[in-house]
């Protein structure tokens, strides 16, 4: 067996704090040995039948202390997470007890398990793929509903079976022209510029696509990224609190009260999303604030939607007119709101609607109009027709270098067979491109690549 998997593996496999039980998860060839030492039931903890859990008590054998009482599964390979023997033990929650059993494992020869390792395992064991362990990391973050869909759909596998169905044709390629290029005397079907050129963009647009998926997918899997931005004191503030359901950021009717960027996660109808609140801009001479100000504007750029928030107290102002000169190029991606609508000053009000003829009108205070925001959000992220539930997403930055890269190679490889060069020069880009295509699902891997990936797993999985 791999040196690497020759020792055996434990730790608590449940959030670390306070709760009803913990879960404690050994695996590797001494799982049953070492947990037949310090589990007490009815019977030999060796007779139990695979997949069976049963009641009894966890014994230091040292001291012959009682550290508690538990129900234990034994799981015997390859039928579990990992393909390795596998015991999981149930224990009383909270942190002090299930640290004392962990202890006492490491005590007894059982090595703390890395982030991440357990499913690294099942990774090195064959048993998933990478795109797939990645997704049970996704699986873990997911925020939202739609986002561990997602998630789930590429632990089923989904994303790998096509990433290799492309891979399969790139190879299928390849060894035709090797035949034609090594056994000219045998009579294979000949390959063609122009066949050749046909499979190339198939694979080619279908990565395309995949590739396009991509800032959704992100969108799906990190938060969309919502900038609310405005002049002082327009109620920026206010809006993230109510919207995050916190009071998160500090309001008062200082104008200038937001120094900096705040950051909060928003769940609104079901989508991620990463609400950012920043300092109402302004011409200022405060150093801070200037920061500030600077940094709102950054934001302004690197956010997937703008809120642009007016405010109907004050009506239609020279800093209104400078940021709507500043978001004009983003107007693409900005929501235009006038807060503050309780103040029913028809004129300031309709001084803002000649401006900005669709404005959607709010008020924070009065919780009017939030409703119609929170769906014109959600509706933004969905006007790309991206059906979620079928749709095969890319989430993943990682897997996305490598379609890029992929692409990079099929279009050497087009350039290089128009331009008229034999096969065998033609062969090395499109094998460079199923290598990168390999790298997405751990068919050719570096050792490096692989521990990177599973270091960013929580422990326990
Ligand atoms: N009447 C009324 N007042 C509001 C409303 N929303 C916010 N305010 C008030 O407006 C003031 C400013 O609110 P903030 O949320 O701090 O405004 P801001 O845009 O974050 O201001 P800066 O951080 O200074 O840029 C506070 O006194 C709020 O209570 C609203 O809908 N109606
Ligand atoms: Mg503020």
């Amino acid at each position: 067996m791999d040196g690497l998997l020759s020792d055996t593996i434990g730790a608590i496999s449940t959030a670390v704090g306070n709760a009803g039980i913990s879960i404690i998860r050994l695996s590797g060839p001494e799982a049953f040995s070492v947990a037949a030492k310090i589990f007490r039931g009815k019977g030999n903890f060796y007779e139990y039948p695979s997949h069976t859990i049963h009641y009894g008590k966890i014994i230091d054998p040292d001291k012959n202390d009682v550290i508690d009482e538990v129900l234990i599964s034994k799981m015997a390979a390859p039928r579990t997470y990992t393909c390795e023997d596998t015991v999981e033990i149930n224990c009383h929650g909270g942190y002090v007890t299930a640290s004392r059993i962990l202890d006492l494992l490491y005590r007894n020869g059982i090595r703390p398990a890395e982030p991440g390792e357990f499913t690294k395992r099942a990774f090195l064991n064959g048993r998933v793929d990478l795109t797939q362990a990645e997704a049970v990391m996704d699986l873990i973050g997911s925020r939202t509903e739609k986002s561990s869909k997602v998630a789930v759909s590429q632990l089923e596998g989904r994303l790998s079976d096509r990433i290799n169905k492309l891979r399969h044709q790139l190879v299928e390629m390849l060894a035709s022209i090797e035949v034609n290029l090594d056994y000219p005397e045998y009579d294979f079907e000949e390959v063609t510029a122009d066949n050749c050129i046909q499979n190339i963009s198939l694979v080619y647009n279908e990565l395309k696509n995949l590739i396009e998926g991509f800032q959704y997918g992100k969108i799906l899997r990190e938060g969309m990224e919502v900038a609310i931005i405005g002049k002082p004191n327009a109620g920026k503030s206010s809006l993230l609190n109510r919207l995050s359901g916190k009071n998160r950021a500090i309001v008062t009717e200082i104008p200038g009260t937001t120094r900096d960027i705040l950051e909060e996660y928003v769940n609104i109808l079901g989508m991620p999303i990463k609400l950012i609140d920043t300092a109402g801009l302004r011409a200022t001479e405060n150093e801070v604030e200037k920061i500030g100000v600077s940094k709102a504007i950054e934001v302004m750029d690197s956010s997937d939607l703008i809120l642009f928030i007016l405010d109907a107290d004050s009506g239609f102002e020279q800093e209104d007119a400078d940021i709507l000169e500043k978001i004009e190029k983003y107007h693409e991606k900005t929501i235009y709101v006038v807060n503050k609508t309780d103040k029913k000053d028809e004129d300031k009000l309709n001084e803002i609607k000649e401006r900005i003829p669709e404005v959607l009108e709010i008020s924070v205070l009065e919780d009017s109009g939030i409703n119609i925001l929170e769906k014109e959000i959600y509706q933004y992220v969905n006007k790309s027709n991206f059906d979620t539930d079928n749709q095969l997403l890319v989430t993943n930055a990682r897997h996305k270098k490598h379609l890029q890269q992929t692409l990079a190679d099929l279009e050497k490889a087009l350039d290089g067979i128009k331009a008229g060069m034999t096969m065998d020069v033609v062969s090395i880009d499109i094998k460079s491109a199923a290598e990168n295509l390999g790298y997405i699902t751990g068919h050719q891997v570096s050792e490096e690549i692989v521990t990177n990936i599973f270091e960013r797993f929580c422990i326990g999985k």
